[in-house]
């Protein structure tokens, strides 16, 4: 029997890269199954976080930031914020309320409009915003936009008003049974939730040159010993010369970069990681079918 005070579905978010997307899907699981950087178009697929509480069970689904594609995989990319568009009950436009309105975000506000979907502007990173009257000129330029369900000012970041958002988009689902177990979290396989770990690793140990040319493949996840995982990453990168980055001086990078990812990846297993990386140039990976279905940015 379905009870009239559960709610559940899908909800999408929908943003420009770097508005915070993953870091509120992450806060909202708690437990980081999207990885998260500085740099833009950190996330490539979609990526569902399910949240269930005595109210309602919400299924997240991440997207890529929105932008121009250029390559077959931004291309990919932006196809899979389309499905996601299509495919959910409830949107979510979020907004970095600490920067300035570009041609981007009109882009992203014309998306939703032509979704005709229920939408929730969330404005992020208010702790980055002094005054908080500094909000009122946003909220009024998107409320003549878009007839928003509601409007939330948050810090995806710090864990600010987070009950409240998950309480004002629950309103908007349908009274429904739960589509998922109750514990479970995602629908990220082991070997991708490894994968994307080593390449936020990657993303927050190099600089601005690299993000765009490296994709992270599990190519072996091996459970046989109870004790330890034993796990192989493949990096690819485009070029040679990029190859010699990423390892850096005496392999000195490479080693902070998988420490760094084993940590987060026994945290979340809960046991002990063997993590062995190796990078390999794979000319133009972001062109190329296969190799994008290999690192799981599918059509
Ligand atoms: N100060 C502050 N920083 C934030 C907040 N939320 C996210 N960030 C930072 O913003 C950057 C981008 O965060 P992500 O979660 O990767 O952004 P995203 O929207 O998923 O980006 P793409 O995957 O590239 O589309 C990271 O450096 C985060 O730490 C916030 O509430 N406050
Ligand atoms: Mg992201």
């Amino acid at each position: 029997m379905i009870s009239e005070n559960f709610r559940s579905g899908y909800v999408a978010f929908i943003g420009r890269p770097n508005a915070g997307k993953s870091t509120l899907l992450n806060h909202l699981v708690g437990e980081k199954i999207a990885a998260v950087s500085n740099k833009p178009q950190t996330t490539r697929h979609k990526i569902q976080g399910i949240v269930t509480s005595g109210e309602g069970q919400i299924v997240f689904v991440d997207t890529p930031g929105v932008h121009k594609p250029g390559y077959l995989l931004n291309r990919r990319m932006m196809s899979a914020v389309h499905d996601a568009i299509l495919s959910v009950d409830v949107l979510v436009l979020m907004r970095d309320a600490s920067v300035s309105t570009g041609n981007g975000d009109r882009f992203v506000i014309d998306l939703v409009k032509e979704s005709e979907k229920p939408t929730v502007l969330v404005l992020n990173k208010i702790d980055k915003v002094k005054d908080k009257k500094e909000l009122l000129p946003l909220i009024e330029f998107y409320s003549k936009e878009c007839d928003f369900v509601e409007i939330v000012p948050i810090s995806a970041l710090k864990g600010e008003a987070i009950d409240n958002l998950l309480k004002q988009i629950t309103k908007h689902l349908p009274v429904a049974e739960a589509i998922f177990g109750e514990d479970e979290m995602t629908d990220q396989s082991m070997r991708t939730l490894v994968a994307e770990m080593v390449r936020e690793k990657i993303l927050q140990t190099t600089g601005d040159e690299i993000p765009y040319v490296t994709a992270v493949v599990t190519e072996k996840y091996d459970e046989t010993d109870p004790t330890v995982t034993r796990i192989h990453c493949a990096i690819f990168v485009e070029r040679s010369s990029q190859k010699g980055i990423i390892i850096g001086k005496g392999g000195i990078k490479l080693k902070k970069i998988g420490t760094e990812a084993r940590v987060d990846i026994e945290h979340l297993l809960g046991k002990k990681v063997f993590l062995q990386l190796f990078v390999k140039v794979v000319e133009d990976w972001r062109n190329r079918p296969q190799d994008l279905d290999e690192i799981g940015v599918l059509e």
